[in-house]
């Protein structure tokens, strides 16, 4: 978003339920009504819902708001998840901020949210494109009591309980892709997942479950690289609310997460399956041991990748690259 498209955003949230003439954040911004013209319509393309009436300006409904912790909070059915929360405004990456904040004590459930990140994080020191108002940006720590080995897992529940709060507070049917990855419809990636575990021997000190959704975005917004391999939630016309999704995401996690920690990621695996985009397909999976082709025949009940081979083999994969149709 260029900067003065986020400023018109600003002083339109300022303004609450009143209009803003064009002619009003033309001489504050020192441009045109045609310029500021162009600029609603760019927002309104991203998804924002803007309403443009004639002689009375512009209206930002309520679902482009700004995040708050105070009102994220009013509406939160969870017990622990997002009690203790901060929101910033800028920050590097929200997984590393929660991190350090949990190394020094933060409890289980404290929320990290930014409306931009300037480092967010992907796996393997993979960049998260995070730019400022156009996404959930949001880590929280956990503090589980199960072993090491299962974490692995928890970023798949994850995925489920992230995919469910998307499709009821957002309307988006998404799809999951093995083991992070959450896909619109079309296949674009709109979400995901990285958890950042702090451990010794066997024993979690905690988990940061760190999440990254584009809400608002266009094509063009994206830079070249994730063009046509990235999408967002909203459309012009249907507006999201940042502050719900999240209410809906951390009321999803909490109560899956106490599933999870009792039953593991049996209790999760049919619902999985129904959500998987991977499963049935040839891909080829990246793991530290060099390159695979197979069929995704299945996954397991520890959330582990079974990958028929050309020679019938079967092999199971705990962590790995998945690509799609590898060669087509
Ligand atoms: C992930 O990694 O998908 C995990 C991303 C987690 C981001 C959240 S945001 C809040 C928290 N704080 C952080 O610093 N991180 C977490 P991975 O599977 O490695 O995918 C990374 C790849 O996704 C990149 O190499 C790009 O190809 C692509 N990508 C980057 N930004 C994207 C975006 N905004 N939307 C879709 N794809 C993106």
């Amino acid at each position: 978003m260029t900067e003065i498209r986020g400023e018109i955003l600003q002083a339109l949230r300022r303004a609450g339920d009143r209009f803003v003439s064009g002619e009003e954040l033309g001489q504050r911004f020192g441009i045109s009504r045609t310029a500021v013209w162009k600029h609603i319509q760019a927002l309104q393309g991203v998804g924002y819902p803007i309403e443009a009436v004639r002689n009375r300006g512009y209206r930002l409904r309520e679902e482009g708001e700004e995040l708050r912790p105070e009102a994220i909070q009013a509406g939160l059915a969870t017990s622990v998840l997002g009690r203790h929360m901060t929101v910033l405004e800028t920050v590097d990456s929200t997984n590393r901020y929660a991190f350090a904040e949990a190394e020094g004590g933060a409890p289980e459930g404290y929320t990290v949210l930014a409306e931009r990140q300037t480092a967010g994080r992907g796996r393997r020191g993979r960049p998260w494109f995070s730019p400022p108002g156009h996404g959930i940006w949001m880590s929280v720590v956990l503090r589980p009591t199960f072993p090491v080995f299962r974490a692995p897992q928890l970023t798949l529940m994850a995925a489920v309980s992230v995919a469910e709060a998307i499709r009821e507070r957002a309307g988006v049917s998404v799809g999951i892709k093995w083991p992070n990855d959450l896909l619109l419809p079309d296949g674009r990636k709109v979400c995901g997942i990285l958890s950042e575990m702090s451990a010794e021997a066997e024993e979690i000190r905690f988990i940061v479950l760190g999440i990254g959704i584009n809400v608002f975005g266009r094509e063009e917004d994206f830079p070249p690289e994730l063009r046509g391999v990235a999408g967002s939630l909203a459309q012009p016309g249907s507006p999201i609310s940042r502050t719900a999704l999240i209410q809906g995401l951390l009321g999803r996690l909490e109560a899956d997460y106490r599933i999870y920690q009792n039953e593991g990621f049996r209790a999760f695996r049919e619902g999985w399956e129904r959500l998987n985009v991977s499963l049935g397909r040839t891909i080829a999976v990246q793991t530290q041991s060099g390159q695979k082709i197979g069929w995704a025949r299945r996954i397991d009940d520890d959330g582990a990748l079974w990958v028929e081979t050309d020679e019938g083999r079967l092999e199971k994969i705990i962590s790995a690259e998945v690509i799609f149709d590898p060669g087509s």
